[in-house]
């Protein structure tokens, strides 16, 4: 067992590796009404009422809250959306997508 600290280990289970993981972010803003930021939590995360109510008083107190993790191609999509839903409503509503490390 002289040699046993040298020897590479073979990789544990070969095609286990994660998948890639982006967060959806909310990000606190002064304008955008409550009601306005729970009902797109719910429409475009498919949240209860209590969870997006939870989510937009996390990212009112702390200026942001992470509302979700997808593959990269949901994430951003899901963020688009967030942010299309304020532009329409005149409001700057903002998501963002960070890779999760
Ligand atoms: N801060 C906003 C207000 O007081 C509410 C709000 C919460 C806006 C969370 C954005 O991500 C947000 N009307």
């Amino acid at each position: 067992m002289a040699d046993v600290d040298t020897i590479p280990k073979a990789k544990a289970k070969p095609g286990t590796e994660r998948p890639k993981l982006w967060k959806v972010i909310l990000l606190n803003d002064d304008f955008t009404p409550r009601d306005f930021v729970v009902a797109v939590l719910k429409a475009i995360f498919r949240m209860t009422e209590g969870e997006a109510l939870g989510v937009m008083l996390t990212a009112h107190r702390r200026g942001s809250c992470v509302v979700a993790v997808y593959t990269r191609e949901i994430a951003e999509t899901k963020a688009r959306q967030g942010n299309e839903a304020g532009q329409g409503a005149g409001y700057p509503l903002a998501f963002t997508t960070e890779r999760e490390t």
